[in-house]
């Protein structure tokens, strides 16, 4: 299998599908929005990991048409998500450097926006934090997309390097943290001292917080219980078809 070559072929093909991930927020343990995650199905090769084929498309300049079949595959299912949805939701799309810095990513932003159903879902702009260190000439970008209503979140938060003069350089509305801090709690210590620091200097930066990776409810009173804003993990949910998540119930707790 060549991921690469084969990309063009599966979007022809609706090899690729998404699954939504619903985030929780942390004082009404309601629904607040979904993280958007794509998948491929190779009739082959089965399924192929995100990673891979997100870095392959990148390699081979493929990540623009990749995403935007993603935006298209997503409209496809605007009108079921908008029933299952409060309104004002939050649509976290991840986004990989080489659209960000594409000429037409604010385009393609509008574009999407425009493709769903007016007024009833907020983009979230998922970036990780291990590609922040690429993005010191995207400052005007951010601001333009702030200004327009488009939400900005640091992904993986936690796992990257020098991240810290990126949380000042930077307006963001979201950070999240990256679920390696949240499977350590309760594990190695009785505290979880980092965690708690990050949690501080959020709130310092009047950014909101999303745990990633809520595995237990244990993970889940510790968060609460500390100021966390949203969480999204197995706990809650895995990542649903649309199909499962129509049929989905939110764990009592
Ligand atoms: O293999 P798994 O159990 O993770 O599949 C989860 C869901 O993904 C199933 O409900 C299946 O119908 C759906 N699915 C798998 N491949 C495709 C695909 O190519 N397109 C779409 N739309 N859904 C798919
Ligand atoms: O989806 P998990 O289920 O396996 O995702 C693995 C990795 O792939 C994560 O880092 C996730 O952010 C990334 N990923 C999943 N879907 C997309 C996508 O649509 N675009 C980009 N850029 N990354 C994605
Ligand atoms: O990098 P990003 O945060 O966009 O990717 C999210 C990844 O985390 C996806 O691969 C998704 O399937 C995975 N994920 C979501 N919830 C959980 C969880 O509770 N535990 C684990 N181990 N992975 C999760
Ligand atoms: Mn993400
Ligand atoms: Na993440």
């Amino acid at each position: 299998l060549r991921p690469g070559r084969e990309i063009l072929t599966a979007i022809k093909r609706d090899q690729f599908y998404v699954v939504y991930q619903p985030v929780i927020g942390a004082k009404d343990l309601k629904v607040t929005g979904i993280e958007v995650l794509m998948r491929w199905r190779h009739p082959t090769a089965g399924e192929i990991s995100p990673d891979a084929f997100i870095h392959f498309a990148e390699a081979q300049q493929l990540i623009v048409p990749l995403t935007l079949h993603l935006f298209d595959l997503i409209a496809r299912d605007a009108h079921v998500l908008q029933t299952l949805l409060p309104p004002g939701a939050k649509m976290g799309v991840n986004i990989a450097p080489g659209h960000l810095h594409a000429a037409n990513f604010l385009d393609d932003i509008r574009d999407f926006a425009h493709s769903l159903p007016p007024h009833h879902f907020s983009i979230v702009l998922e970036i990780t934090e291990r590609d922040m260190l690429r993005y010191t000439e995207v400052t005007k970008l951010f601001e333009s997309l702030r200004n327009e209503g488009y939400e900005i979140a640091i992904d993986d938060f936690g796992t990257g390097h020098s991240a810290l003069i990126y949380l000042e350089r930077f307006t963001l509305d979201y950070l999240k943290i990256d679920r390696g801090f949240v499977n350590a709690i309760g594990t190695e210590t009785v505290t979880s001292p980092v965690l708690d620091a990050v949690l501080t200097l959020a709130k310092r930066l009047n950014m909101l917080t999303v745990a990633e990776g809520v595995e237990t409810p244990e993970q889940a009173r510790w968060l609460r219980e500390h100021g966390i804003h949203y969480m999204q993990g197995y706990f809650f949910s895995r990542p649903l078809t649309l199909e499962q998540f129509v049929a989905w119930h939110p764990p009592e707790f």
